[in-house]
């Protein structure tokens, strides 16, 4: 077994080393390995701390919507009204599905350039149209497992209509950033990752929208908006 000499004007942490500690293998010293170990748990503990305090205090706008039932939920949006910057749509394509003559989700809310993929579950004929100005298309009538597609873009709500089963009703908002959200069932929302700025924040619910709340989202803060 060699003996490897350390160079004592290396670093301080080197020239500390106990000289106990210097059990050496051919190739690396022990008490090196210890000494990287410890800087590895280090960098792994730095790199935890780091992403849990992005997590935690990335900037936010939460609250709550007042609701009449559990399922109203599902009927809201809230959302930012206009934000600064270059919003790309998502690649992966929100779907609008037609479950039990019933447009799931109720309300699809989506950033303005975004293809939306309707699909229908049932084993009956759907249909998809809508009476919306500015689009006015018709994805025809079809079967189980047929996917038709539309890139919506302009903004604002789409209604979505059937013109087999007269009931049916759901809704597209098109918006114009990526910072909006359907509340849970308890009628809580959050939306992440918000650029500090002022804001103007809505919700929308079965066609009403409220008036607007004008909150500034501060660096590395949360901003409460609570809809009654
Ligand atoms: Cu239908």
């Amino acid at each position: 077994m060699m003996e490897r000499q350390h160079n004592k004007s290396c670093s301080i942490a080197f020239a500390d080393a106990p000289a106990e500690s210097h059990a050496c293998g051919l190739s690396y010293c022990g008490w090196v390995s210890e000494v990287k170990y410890q800087w590895l748990m280090y960098t792994v503990l730095f790199a935890a701390l780091f992403i849990l305090n992005a997590v935690s205090y990335a900037e936010t706008i939460r609250g709550a919507v007042k609701l009449k039932t559990e399922e109203d939920a599902g009927k809201v949006v809230v959302y930012v009204e206009k934000a600064g910057g270059v919003f790309i749509p998502p690649e992966k394509r929100p779907i609008m599905d037609q479950i039990d003559l019933i447009f799931v989700p109720y309300v699809l809310p989506v950033l303005i350039g975004t293809t939306v993929d309707f699909h229908n579950s049932d084993d009956v004929l759907n249909n998809i149209f809508t009476p919306s100005s500015g689009y006015k298309f018709n994805l025809g009538t079809y079967p189980k497992g047929v996917v038709r597609s539309f890139t919506f873009n302009r903004l604002g709500e789409v209604v979505l209509l059937c013109n087999i089963h007269p009931d049916m009703e759901g809704y597209i908002m098109v918006l114009q950033n990526p910072y909006f959200v359907v509340p849970d069932k308890r009628g809580e929302y959050r939306i992440s990752n918000v650029p500090p700025g002022t804001y103007n924040v809505k919700m929308w619910y079965k066609k009403n929208i409220s008036p607007a709340y004008t909150i500034t989202v501060e660096k590395g803060a949360e901003a409460v908006v609570d809809f009654k």
